[in-house]
């Protein structure tokens, strides 16, 4: 099929129309309520088609009923499941339920996993289909043609697909879609950048593909109209700027046609000036994020990321003149990192004083160069079903590499010293006593010391701060709206613990 085709999708007769159901499994820490972008749009490409759709979104709603439940009242021909290599045990389970109780249902995966990992998911015999890449210019044919296989067969589109092509995402038909406020819009997908540590390129393409800032205003007033005129707007690309004047103008007629609060991933600091901030802030979206990675300079060098550590620091120091919140992301265990040299990434952080940290443990997924510097330098243990980020209360990532200079047990205490010495409130206080016990096994008493005060100011700060955040929510959207959404953060942060 040829990406144009989309723009122009023919309805099949009665008798070739399928039940879909589609699944996103959610790691039981993960706290936000954003809807799965890609499944949306391969919904809308079906529904065109004349099919019926149901998508359970779990990162949506947590608690919506299990895998079972919906098979039975839904009673799908074909049920396709996006996978992440975070995400792995999760859908295991849905797979595992689906075979149980749709045994004669084809069944689809697709998404990063099984794009990077399609071999593992092929010794997977519930498994019929294996989607690798991009499935808009796939999805229909397999859809009508699906059959129980033996050996999953790999799927992967012959071209491209134009993002402009596309038809808007179709959300209406995800349980429980009401609840959707988070709406993830992709200006462009793609990356030209070849960082040492992330595998976009292997998922969206080496090509930077762009949409015009105009369809994709017009995709967020038909968000507005169809969902809610409450939505939070959040641009996903790999990489928004590569041409700047395009992004620029998408953000000028944003602040005159849409203006509701936005949020944009993956600027990079070298694409930052007085510009871009004024636009972003005229725009409503407040904050920007940085990738630093690490801060040592040999570190750095390793890591390509075509920009320079001066770059990164000057960025820094704009957002903050500029008023708007900064938030930094490092990476803890790169090719050529110690425990020694992470020290740097913690000065680094100390210095730009930012609003918010992440510190994620180097995760060397396939396609990733570091992958092969681990192999040849190190050893690489099974990163599947873990998640770079330290997730939940205050445990640091089981590491899944080492290296002779920086052995697992130093890429834990390196991941501690890193929390305690700048973060204040993701470790919780209410585990003091075992955060305590943590701090001892690994020697770090002073700076568990340099911790326990901010961080029982900045819990102070952050009950004040939750009580204004949910008397706004409610005069927004009611006293019962502010209700549920409290009971989610709640359970979210019972799973975590
Ligand atoms: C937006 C985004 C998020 C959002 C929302 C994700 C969502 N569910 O919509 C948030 C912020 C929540 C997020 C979180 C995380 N993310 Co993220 N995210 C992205 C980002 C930037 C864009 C995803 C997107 O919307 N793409 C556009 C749509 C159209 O594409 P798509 O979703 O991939 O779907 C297409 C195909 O994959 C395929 N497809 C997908 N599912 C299925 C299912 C079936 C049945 C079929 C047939 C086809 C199919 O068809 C779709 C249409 O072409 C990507 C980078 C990227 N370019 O992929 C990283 C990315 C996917 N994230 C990544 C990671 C690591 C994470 C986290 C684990 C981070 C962490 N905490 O450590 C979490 C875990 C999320 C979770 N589920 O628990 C990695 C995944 C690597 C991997 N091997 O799994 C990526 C590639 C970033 C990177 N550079 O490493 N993420």
């Amino acid at each position: 099929m040829k990406s144009e085709e989309l723009r122009n999708i023919k309805e099949v007769g009665e008798d070739k129309r399928k039940r879909v159901l589609f699944a996103n499994p959610r790691r039981n820490t993960t706290t936000n309520q954003v809807p799965h972008m890609g499944l949306a749009i391969l919904a809308s490409i079906l529904k065109k088609r004349g099919h019926e759709i149901l998508v359970v979104d779990y990162n949506l709603i947590p608690d919506a009923p299990n895998i079972p439940s919906f098979i039975r009242k839904f009673k799908p021909d074909v049920i396709g499941i996006t996978i992440y290599t975070a995400n792995t045990k999760e859908a295991d389970k849905i797979i595992g339920d689906s075979k149980i109780f749709a045994p004669n249902t084809p069944l689809i995966v697709g998404g990063p996993h099984p794009t990077l990992y399609y071999d593992e998911s092929q010794k997977d015999n519930r498994i019929d289909y294996i989607v690798r890449g991009e499935a808009e210019l796939v999805i229909m044919d397999l859809v009508e043609n699906a059959k129980k296989e033996k050996i999953a067969s790999i799927i992967q589109a012959r071209e491209r697909v134009n993002p402009d092509d596309v038809p808007y995402p179709e959300y209406k038909v995800f349980y429980k879609w009401q609840y959707i406020r988070g709406y993830s819009i992709m200006t462009s997908r793609g990356c030209p950048y070849r960082c040492s540590f992330c595998p976009v390129v292997s998922v969206s393409g080496k090509l930077w593909r762009v949409r015009a800032p105009e369809s994709c205003i017009r995709e967020i007033e038909h968000a507005m109209k169809e969902i809610s005129p409450n939505l939070h707007i959040l641009v996903q690309d790999d990489n928004p700027l590569v041409d700047k004047n395009r992004f620029y103008r998408f953000l000028r007629i944003y602040a005159e046609r849409i203006g509701l609060r936005l949020s944009v991933t993956n600027i990079r600091a070298d694409d930052v000036n007085d510009e871009l901030l004024t636009l972003l802030k005229k725009a409503n979206c407040n904050s920007v994020g940085l990738g630093v990675e690490h801060a040592h300079p040999e570190v750095f060098k390793l890591i390509n990321k075509g920009e320079t550590l001066e770059q990164i620091e000057k960025a820094a120091n704009l957002v903050r003149n500029h008023g708007m919140l900064l938030s930094l992301c490092f990476v803890i265990g790169l090719p050529g990192d110690n425990i020694r040299r992470i020290r740097a990434s913690i000065e680094f952080a100390k210095k730009l004083k930012p609003d918010s940290i992440y510190w994620n443990s180097v995760m060397p997924y396939r396609s990733t160069s570091i992958r092969a510097w681990f192999g040849k330098h190190g050893t690489l243990y099974n990163e599947i079903g873990h998640t770079s980020l330290a997730e939940g209360s205050f445990m640091a990532n089981e590491p899944v590499v080492e290296t002779p200079d920086f052995t697992k047990e130093e890429r834990i205490k390196a991941h501690y010293l890193c929390l305690f010495e700048t973060i204040d409130d993701k470790l919780k206080l209410g585990k003091s006593i075992l955060i305590f016990l943590e701090a001892a096994k690994y020697q770090l008493y002073s700076e568990f010391f340099y911790w326990l005060p901010r961080a029982v100011i900045k819990e102070i700060k952050n009950t004040r701060s939750l009580i204004e955040k949910a008397h706004d929510y409610s005069k927004r959207e009611g006293v019962k709206a502010m209700l549920e959404r409290m009971i989610f953060l709640m359970k979210s942060r019972n799973a975590e613990n």
